[in-house]
């Protein structure tokens, strides 16, 4: 009984963890429901501190006290399992940590649940896949803060580092983690749709792969330096081994999805929170999976030539800044959502602690994410990220060519519902004026909603007898 920490679930998540925790000078129990899986898993890795169990029991017998045993199995049904099966075999004050990504809702019930029982629990979202795991992840903690204590050494010992800081923090109570990174796979979103959107102005401005690649590279040595957009310039350098020709070419353009940015957007529709940017981006993997549909549709519906007529170097430049742009407003929705929810549930979050530890380790790190932690530093009490100096100035210094950009894509009859919905989201949040006047109006006509006028005080309420519509 002398491991460190002990892992349940050896797939791809789990033994990269079970590695990097064990780089760090712990001695590590693992445990898997499959027992041929510890097996191989062991034994491929003779010359780490590694304690493989055959049963829970023995896996629990193995750890010191308290006991921190950290779940990483498929998010759902499996979780409960296995907490069904350590509770009886646990004393209480150890630690159980769930590592996968569990919906928020299901970690609160699990914090009450085990909190009655007298074990600490741990709602802990993990981002880097599978590098990130073994690396570096950058982690969001949510639990009692004493827990959080106690694991902080472990936990600030395997997350990635960025200027010598730890991509961890406690984030705050129960649910928070998950939370949070339910919010930052939304974002993740975001940032990718609006990559692929820059991608497909490009492509009808007759931009080759090898052009492509120059792009994302030069603009990954700039202001938008990022996890995402260093992928894709290699993406677009990768060739196919068969044809020899760009393998990006050869990928069909239907995407997949596992539910986080769904969440996401319920959450927000929930909280009132416009998140469109998230919105459009999920949307689009929808419309991208209706491949047959789509393809029976361009047959029909006309629309002009996808061609844009540009100098190249002037286009670049156009669609870094509708780009950089667009991605201002995902995260300044993004932020805006995890601030609502926070305050809502009295989580106490501070958003630039949760942008500093998305900096390493999580796949959309970003050097921009240095101008959030600042922004949230100099003010924690921003009421939008658009309104920070330094993202002011970026967006009134951005904003003639995001316009420009989303112009000549709408007039190429390109599909740009990320860039256009961002800029939706700037120029109405901009507007001390908006057409809901009409849209009060409308309500009072048929449902006598009543209205506030613009000549009389707020709270004062009126009512018309509008014309009778007949038939
Ligand atoms: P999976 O999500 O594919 O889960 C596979 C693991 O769950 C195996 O160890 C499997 O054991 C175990 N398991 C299942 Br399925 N049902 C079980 C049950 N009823 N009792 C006990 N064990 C059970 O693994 P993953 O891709 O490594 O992801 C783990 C978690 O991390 C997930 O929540 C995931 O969403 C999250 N996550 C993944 C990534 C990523 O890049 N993959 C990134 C960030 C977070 P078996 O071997 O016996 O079938």
């Amino acid at each position: 009984s002398n491991s460190d920490f002990g892992l349940i679930g050896l797939a791809v998540m789990g033994q990269n963890l079970v590695l990097n925790v064990e780089s760090r000078g712990f001695q590590v129990s693992v445990y898997n429901r499959t027992t041929s899986v510890t097996e191989e898993f062991v034994s491929a890795h003779p010359d780490k501190k590694l304690v493989g169990a055959k049963s829970l029991e023995e896996f629990v017998q193995s750890l010191a006290a308290p006991r921190k045993v950290m779940i990483m199995v498929k998010a759902g049904g499996p979780v409960d399992a296995v907490i069904e099966q350590l509770i009886p075999l646990l004393d209480k004050g150890d630690i159980i940590i769930d590592g996968g990504n569990s919906l928020y809702t299901d970690t609160e019930r699990r914090d009450k649940w085990l909190g009655d029982l007298g074990f600490r629990f741990i709602g802990a979202g993990v981002s880097g896949g599978e590098e990130g795991a073994r690396k570096g992840p950058s982690i969001m903690p949510g639990g009692p803060a004493s827990t959080w204590d106690v694991m902080k050494p472990i936990f600030e010992s395997i997350a990635a580092k960025v200027d010598g800081e730890p991509c961890v923090t406690h984030i705050g109570p129960g649910g928070a983690g998950h939370y949070v990174k339910m919010i930052h796979n939304g974002i993740e979103y975001g940032d990718m749709q609006l990559i692929c959107e820059a991608y497909n102005i490009f492509k009808a401005a007759g931009f080759d792969a090898e052009e492509l690649a120059e792009v994302f590279t030069e603009w990954n040595e700039g202001d938008l330096e990022s996890y995402l957009i260093q992928i894709t310039s290699k993406i677009f350098a990768q060739q196919d081994p068969e044809t020899g020709k760009a393998l990006v070419d050869y990928i069909l353009d239907t995407a997949g999805q596992k539910g986080t940015g769904k969440w996401t957007i319920m959450n927000a529709v929930e909280n009132a929170v416009v998140i469109s940017t998230i919105n459009a981006a999920v949307e689009a993997r929808i419309l991208s999976s209706m491949k047959d549909k789509r393809v029976e549709a361009s047959k029909v519906l006309e629309g002009p030539k996808p061609k844009i007529d540009e100098k190249k170097k002037k286009l670049v430049k156009k669609v870094h800044d509708a780009l950089f742009a667009s991605k201002i407003i995902s995260y300044a929705q993004g932020l805006d959502l995890i601030a609502t929810m926070g305050k809502e549930k009295n989580w106490g979050l501070d958003l630039g602690k949760i942008a500093a530890i998305w900096r390493g380790g999580c796949i959309i790190r970003a050097r921009f994410l240095n101008d959030i932690t600042d922004a949230y530093r100099k003010n924690p009490e921003l009421s939008n990220l658009m309104l920070a100096p330094y993202f002011t100035d970026l967006l009134n210094e951005f904003q003639e060519n995001w316009r420009e950009v989303v112009s000549i894509a709408t007039l190429a009859g390109i599909p740009v519902p990320a860039f256009s919905a961002s800029l939706g989201y700037y120029d109405s949040y901009r507007s001390a004026v908006l057409p809901a006047n009409l849209l009060q109006a409308q309500r009072d006509f048929f449902g006598a909603h009543t209205y506030e006028r613009t000549d009389k005080p707020r709270g004062e309420f009126f009512h018309t007898e509008w014309p009778e519509v007949i038939g």
